[in-house]
């Protein structure tokens, strides 16, 4: 099975999206995900100009080899353009491998574990009524399991809300077309004071049994992050995520040390020595990483494999940055490992659906990966040119006195 052609093809349909696109000389077409949000083209540079040319001739049935010759020959190892790189390579010839053994791809990952995966989506209001709102809105959807972010008092434009006090409307997820990335506030202490009583409102509305998630983005120092993990245990969180920043593992040690909380962390991270001490040290409940951002398949697969020996589970990014053929992929490694926890699913829009055709199923609060061989998606790279890149950038916080703040 050898690989003929290796294209990237860059489309922006409801946003920017990189895609790998693999052509064996049989005539299989396999895909991999390379979107890397607001940093799209460093990523597409590093395929085209050094990966691309390497695939070329090579068999795509070895993708064990394929995996550490990229991270091993390139000597520079890790980082997000890298990793982002091998993972679309990863898992276009995952896409190749099960074609060719006309199987869906969960089946050559060991079979399904489990008959459907429970996705959460993002409920948010900038106040409470917006909010409830919100999550009617996604259990009607048939959603079982919420995340909830809300509006602070006094703050105009914070991380994961739908829209914000000047009424426009993020795009699905926060990068926002322009030439410069918008400016958020922040106030942690107005934050830490106003979210417990959310989610006290929220609990009285809709119950005690309904899984609620929140992301608290990376803002909190370790001390912060455990008043809010204490101040949060009465509503039962199925998790609180990325509750400092990621950078320093030793940190979730004192968050850990005072919370019952369930923490989530990693969509930044981008290798297995990102979650070194947090697994060994079972200082996290859920691995947060992309398929898409953590070299693929193969790479996810062992980090997983990792935490699984300490009870810890997948729980893997899935906003709309993650292409549908990233999404196809974690939903193939979801249903075939064994611990799985919960997947993101933030659904796409209709122009990112014509330029993906995509097989899985969201049915009753549970996706499926479909039984198509191979991941399931193709790309209509007629739709896909009439979209070009559109420079876009995730946005970033100040604090009142000026100082930027983790975002
Ligand atoms: O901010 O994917 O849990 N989900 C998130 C996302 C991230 C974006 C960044 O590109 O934190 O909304
Ligand atoms: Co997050």
């Amino acid at each position: 099975m050898i690989i003929e052609q290796a294209e990237v093809v860059v489309t922006s349909p409801d946003r920017n999206f990189v895609t790998l696109r693999l052509t064996t000389e049989d005539g299989l077409v396999g895909l991999g995900d390379a979107t890397l949000n607001g940093r799209e083209l460093a990523v597409v540079a590093y395929l085209r100009e050094h990966v691309v040319p390497l695939l070329i001739g090579r068999d795509a049935h070895r993708i064990e080899d394929t995996w550490q010759f990229l991270y091993r020959s390139a000597y520079w190892r890790r980082g997000p353009v890298t990793m982002a790189a091998i993972a679309a390579v990863d898992v276009a010839l995952w896409d190749l491998k099960a074609q060719a053994a006309g199987m869906p791809l969960y089946q050559l990952l060991g079979g399904a574990s489990r008959t459907g995966l429970l996705a959460y989506g993002h409920a948010s209001g900038r106040d409470l009524p917006e909010l409830f709102d919100s999550i009617r809105d996604h259990l009607d959807q048939g959603y079982q399991a919420i995340r909830v972010q809300t509006g602070v008092p006094g703050l105009t434009a914070i991380y994961g809300i739908a829209s914000n006090s000047t009424g426009v409307r993020y795009d699905h997820e926060p990068a926002q077309r322009g030439a410069r990335p918008a400016e958020e506030d922040w106030d942690t202490r107005a934050y830490l004071r106003h979210l417990p009583a959310v989610f006290d409102a929220v609990r009285n509305e809709f119950g005690p049994e309904l899984p609620l998630l929140h992301d608290a983005h990376h803002r909190l120092t370790p001390i912060q992050a455990a008043r809010l993990g204490k101040a949060l245990e009465p509503y039962d969180l199925f998790w609180l995520e990325d509750a400092t920043p990621a950078e320093n593992q030793q940190a979730l040690r004192l968050v850990r040390q005072h919370t019952t909380t369930p923490l989530a962390i990693g969509e930044i991270f981008n290798t297995i020595w990102d979650y070194q001490e947090l697994i060994r040290e079972q200082l996290i409940d859920y691995v947060r990483s992309a398929v898409t951002h953590t070299g693929g398949i193969t790479h996810l697969r062992k980090i997983l494999d990792f935490a699984a020996q300490y009870q810890i589970k997948s729980g893997i990014h899935g906003p709309t940055d993650i292409s549908p053929v990233g999404m196809a992929a974690a939903l193939h490694l979801g249903l075939a490992i064994h611990n799985f926890g919960i997947q993101e699913y933030m659904k796409h829009g209709t122009r990112t659906n014509q330029v993906f055709h995509q097989t899985f199923t969201f049915t009753d609060g549970h996706l499926h990966p479909g039984d198509h061989p191979g991941l399931g998606v193709t790309l209509n790279t007629d739709h896909a040119g009439t979209y070009p890149y559109e420079q876009a950038y995730l946005p970033y916080n100040r604090l009142t006195d000026g100082t930027i703040h983790d975002w």
